[in-house]
């Protein structure tokens, strides 16, 4: 059994939304982080960061945070939601683009634009630049492909589960997703998929998902 510390958060359903597709069993750990949980003694011992989300996997006796380690993990331990061959590293690249690029810069703007307008200019006005940037980079990605990674139409990975929420909160981000018609697309087209539902909901439901 895997125990999975989160909240709701776009790197908390990174993970979440990867164990429901997988369709294992886990425990979830609520670590509410506007409480400062995540500063726990116990929870510090899982997570030295005091970041979440992290993961103990019981079965083999590993725990684990950061996201992109995690999700990498337990695609491996289940062999699925894996490129193979040279496509791997291809998920590896954008899954690394996300972890180093995405991610980070998408939670500036949250940040700066959405929670604190008008203290930073520059700050607001260099993340969002940036992650219009990040969107028209991921908009020519998926020119001709139904999922980030793989030959031809691509495959689903753990690649297009760790930029889909973030990409979920483009409202926060004042992006239109017209304005990128093939992410635009991948959106929806992850939306509709009920695992993906289930993991955004977890650990609790707190808004509608948007596009729903
Ligand atoms: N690189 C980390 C980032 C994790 C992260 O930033 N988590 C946020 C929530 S999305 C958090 O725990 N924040 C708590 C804090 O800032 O104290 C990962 O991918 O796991």
């Amino acid at each position: 059994m895997i125990d999975l510390y989160s909240w709701t958060t776009p790197n908390g359903r990174k993970v979440s939304i990867l164990l429901e597709e997988l369709g294992v069993p886990y425990t979830v750990k609520p670590i509410n982080i506007t409480k400062d949980e995540q500063f726990a003694p116990d929870f510090l011992k899982i997570s030295p960061n005091n970041r979440i989300p992290a993961i103990v996997d019981h079965e083999t006796g590993v725990q684990m945070m950061e996201t992109g380690a995690i999700m990498l993990y337990l695609a491996q331990k289940y062999d699925r939601f894996q490129a193979k061959g040279n496509a791997y590293w291809q998920m590896m690249e954008w899954l690394m683009w996300q972890m180093g690029g995405l991610g980070p810069m998408l939670g500036q703007v949250h940040h700066f634009v959405k929670y604190n307008p008008g203290k930073a200019p520059y700050a607001e006005e260099r993340y969002s630049n940036e992650a219009r940037r990040l969107y028209r980079v991921l908009n020519t990605q998926l020119e001709g492909r139904d999922h980030v990674v793989g030959e031809g139409k691509g495959i689903y990975t753990i690649a297009d589960m760790a930029m889909w929420p973030w990409i979920s909160r483009h409202d926060f981000q004042q992006i239109d997703l017209a304005d990128f018609p093939n992410v635009k697309d991948w959106y929806e087209r992850l939306l509709q998929r009920p695992a993906v539902q289930r993991g955004y909901h977890v650990p609790k439901k707190v808004n509608d998902i948007p596009g729903l």
